[in-house]
């Protein structure tokens, strides 16, 4: 999937200034007001990336997904079905090159552990907004890409399709549990592609969040580009190849602070941490804690990261949780103890809030 382009070259593409897209006044005055009270020139990039990034396809019928889901599942709520609200982000986002994007940049993630940890928390009670990467896992189907549906199935001799006996009960808790979590309003997806999308989707579901105080979590375990081709400096067709291709790629605005901070406040906030070299992993965990004011980071190394994560926390604790094969159940997913652990901090960071 990934494209493989330099990233350490730069960029001949002419800027068009016409080429800023048409936005809605309201949305970005929203932006730029809720990071008032945020200083330094983080707000200017984060403004401007706001201001700048090509518009969100269905906009407002998102806004108005999220905000019902958000009442159906607020305390004022008449039958309370859920102890919080998290928002899981899953899979890698894209930079595209061209406007009309034929290339792009890819981040690793596949989405299995945003989807797995999605079954984790709604089995805790909670309710879950999933913003996952389009065509990456899903919770309830983690293992249908690679062991194809098709082998679920099977057709009788009357020609009549059926679920394989040996899956029958996988596939029946699989279906049982997913449409009792949308039917009970308790699983809201919301797919995205490409880093400007997801950003904007973040911003909103946090802003729409913010009214749930504590009972808000943010458990963001996409793969987030780090780098990216501003909307204005792109090439509007397909990159010709007629020799070179120089590029220069931009920082993308760091996020977590402003929705620690201004977006969703009191909001439980989780991050994640990916390195490939071990030497850096903890300290680099350590000042994503202490920089953008998370609750928890969880570091993991590209190597293992399915069997071993370390969890910090803002109070100083440090844990690692391991997937042992002296586990009771050798199969179980990493995430489930995961899962436990933060529902358990989350749990006390809300009875903070009760004695006050
Ligand atoms: C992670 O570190 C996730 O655990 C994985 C999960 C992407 C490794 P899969 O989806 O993999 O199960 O295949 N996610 C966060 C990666 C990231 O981009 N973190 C940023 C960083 O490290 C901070 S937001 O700088």
């Amino acid at each position: 999937k990934t494209s493989h382009y330099r990233a350490n070259c730069f960029c001949d593409f002419s800027i068009d200034r016409n080429l800023r897209k048409p936005k809605s006044t309201n949305f970005v005055m929203d932006t730029v007001n809720s990071l008032g009270t945020l200083q330094d020139e983080a707000c200017t990039d984060v403004r401007s990336f706001f201001e700048l990034a090509p518009s969100l396809k269905n906009r407002d019928t998102i806004t108005q997904k999220v905000n019902e889901f958000v009442c159906h599942n607020s305390h004022s709520s008449e039958n309370l079905k859920s102890i919080g609200v998290v928002c899981v982000t899953s899979g890698g986002t894209t930079v595209p090159l061209e406007q009309r994007c034929v290339r792009y940049i890819d981040n690793f993630s596949s989405g299995n552990r945003g989807a797995a940890s999605t079954e984790y928390f709604l089995k805790a009670g909670y309710a879950v907004i999933f913003v996952y990467r389009r065509g990456s896992c899903q919770p309830y189907c983690r293992y249908l890409p690679e062991d194809s549906f098709l082998d679920f199935f099977g057709v009788s001799e009357k020609g009549e399709i059926q679920v394989c006996q040996m899956n029958d009960r996988v596939v029946k808790t699989a279906i049982t549990e997913y449409h009792s979590a949308v039917d009970n309003g308790l699983l809201l997806k919301l797919p995205f592609t490409t880093i400007f999308e997801y950003l904007q989707i973040l911003q909103l579901v946090a802003t729409s969040m913010s009214s749930l105080g504590p009972r808000g979590m943010f458990y963001l375990a996409a793969a987030v580009s780090d780098f990216y081709v501003p909307w204005e400096n792109m090439a509007t067709h397909k990159i010709q190849s007629t020799g070179p291709l120089n590029m220069r790629l931009s920082q993308v605005p760091k996020m977590l602070l402003v929705l620690r901070k201004e977006w969703a406040p009191l909001a439980f906030g989780i991050s994640f941490k990916l390195e490939t070299d071990p030497k850096i992993l903890i300290e680099k965990a350590n000042a994503s804690l202490r920089k953008y004011q998370m609750h928890v980071v969880v570091a993991n190394e590209l190597a293992t990261y399915k069997t071993e994560v370390v969890l910090l926390a803002f109070d100083g604790r440090v844990l690692t949780i391991r997937k042992q094969d002296e586990d009771e159940n050798a199969n179980a997913d990493i995430e489930k103890k995961i899962i436990k652990i933060l529902v358990d901090m989350h749990s006390e960071y809300m009875e903070t809030f009760a004695k006050e």
